[in-house]
């Protein structure tokens, strides 16, 4: 019928434009690389990309905020109680389940077997922050003294190294184990081995302005718990919130319109940046395919598997529906910048109860990252073989437990698992330095890893919503009755 075509198209169009948008950037960035651009004007070519990502940005905040609040002052506390424990039962499943298949994976390939493919000469003073502070640090995120500062304040730097490889010199500032506002991983490509020296700081995911998440969640939390309690008292604050979430979604849907062509943009950019892929050596190789293998394999079969098992439902359907939202992810490498649209495919296109997904979004993209933590186990153990170091199961099972609390801690920001790498890599006493062995390739696993998260707090909505559905019914009765009484 014309309204199922309708429907059709406009839950399909935006794929289209977005696959093809892909496609063009892909060939847009393989023909300007030729042409070696100086860095600076590649910035200024990725600049349409860039839009796209701080108008999703803008959005992040307010949306966490008035969706949290919204989800969980709708819901009985008794309800939203369950549904976290079920949402955070699930997260850590399927977390400690994509470490196990990383862990298995690398081990098989062995990718790191064989002499060091590229010297490593350490210089820099290190002061690692001990992992106790580190945790330390994520307790005090939960409560952030002034809300709005802290989500924009900069956070101290509490890892500086700047590492001399071959020609390329990476200065390295973490900031904050957990909840970066930003990971600024700069490269500057200053030819250390000739007398001149060319400073040309390139930041490679650059401070992208994400919010301080795990505070604002908590706070958002709380806040939406006891607005819910107070009934008629704070039914306008109910009210206020609820019209700003839709307000935002309406934005969404504007701003929607013009992610094809940041896409396009933001693939092309990165594309001409790249290093030559023959500079890539075997090993590196190697453990690419070892991370890209171990991703598909949690993200098409591990995770689908467990929809199906849960619902009964066929999980790529589902799947079908959340295209929008992870082209949106390999695009932008950020899950919490495709959190708007991730809600908008699950609401619009997988018909995911409003008061699931406002609350076990926000939560999900915060702390919920199976792709990352699937690739901090693979990094750290290629980086263990690179240095010929047997890792016994104490350390095999340090690097487990540290690879979720990175990826639990790292923002949803670009590279941010690359950064948090550092916890893994200390814990087991690695030289962190060896992070340069995989920076070369970081920018493209980014977006594979980010997609798989962002497909996995998706799934997860819809293994909630349906583990939920006796709450959900039992509060549209209560509704029902009490506006047949009204
Ligand atoms: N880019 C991060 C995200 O947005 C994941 C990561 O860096 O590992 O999910």
């Amino acid at each position: 019928s014309r309204n199922s075509i309708k429907c059709f198209l406009k839950r399909n169009l935006f794929v289209l434009f977005t696959v093809v948008a892909v496609a063009l950037g892909v060939v847009l960035g393989f023909a300007l690389r030729p042409h070696n651009l100086s860095l600076r004007n590649i910035k200024y070519f990725a600049f349409p990309g860039e839009l796209l990502m701080r108008m999703l940005q803008m959005l992040v905040l307010p949306l966490i905020v008035s969706s949290l609040v919204t989800g969980i002052s709708s819901l009985d506390s008794r309800a939203s109680g369950k549904m976290g424990v079920r949402a955070v039962v699930y997260y850590m499943v399927t977390t400690l389940i994509a470490v196990f298949i990383g862990i298995v994976i690398v081990m098989i390939i062995r990718p790191g077997k064989g002499s060091r493919d590229s010297p490593v000469a350490n210089s820099g003073n290190i002061e690692p922050v001990q992992a106790a502070d580190a945790f330390l640090d994520l307790i005090r995120n939960m409560f952030p003294p002034n809300l709005v500062e802290a989500c924009f304040k900069q956070h101290k730097t509490v890892y500086k190294k700047v590492v001399h490889t071959r020609n390329v010199t990476v200065t390295l500032n973490l900031t904050d184990f957990f909840n970066m506002t930003e990971s600024n991983l700069s490269v500057n490509l200053s030819r250390v081995l000739h007398t001149e020296t060319v400073e040309e700081s390139v930041p490679v995911s650059g401070s992208s302005g994400g919010v301080n998440a795990l505070g604002l969640v908590v706070f958002s939390m709380c806040f939406g718990l006891v607005i819910g309690n107070m009934k008629q008292q704070g039914q306008a604050l109910r009210d206020f919130f609820d019209c700003l979430n839709e307000a935002i979604m309406r934005l969404v849907a504007i701003i929607i319109w013009y992610a094809p062509v940041g896409i396009l943009f933001l693939i092309a950019g990165k594309i001409v940046e790249m290093k030559d892929l023959a500079e890539v050596g075997g090993q590196l190789g190697m453990y690419t395919v070892s991370v890209i293998v171990g991703l598909l394999i949690h993200g098409l079969f591990v995770l689908p598997l467990l929809y199906f098992l849960v619902t009964r439902r066929n999980p790529y359907s589902f799947i079908g529906g959340l295209l929008q939202a992870l082209i949106t992810a390999l695009g932008t490498s950020s899950s919490s910048a495709t959190l708007p649209i991730t809600f908008r495919c699950l609401e619009e296109n997988n018909h995911v109860d409003k008061r699931v997904t406002r609350f076990v979004l926000p939560v999900g993209a915060t702390i919920n990252m199976d792709g990352t933590a699937l690739y901090e186990a693979v990094a750290a153990i290629f980086i263990a073989q690179v240095n010929d170091m047997e890792l016994n199961f104490g350390q095999i099972l340090t690097i487990s437990i540290t690879a979720t609390a990175a990826s639990i801690g790292a923002a949803g920001i670009p590279q941010a698992g690359l950064v948090t790498m550092v916890i893994v890599l200390t814990s087991v006493g690695l030289p962190t330095e060896d992070i340069t062995l995989i920076i070369a390739v970081d920018w493209f696993l980014d977006r594979l890893r980010t997609t798989t998260n962002v497909l996995g707090d998706s799934l997860g909505a819809g293994i909630v919503e349906h583990l939920s559905r006796r709450e959900l019914q039992n509060q549209n009765a209560e509704v029902c009755n009490s506006v047949i009484e009204e």
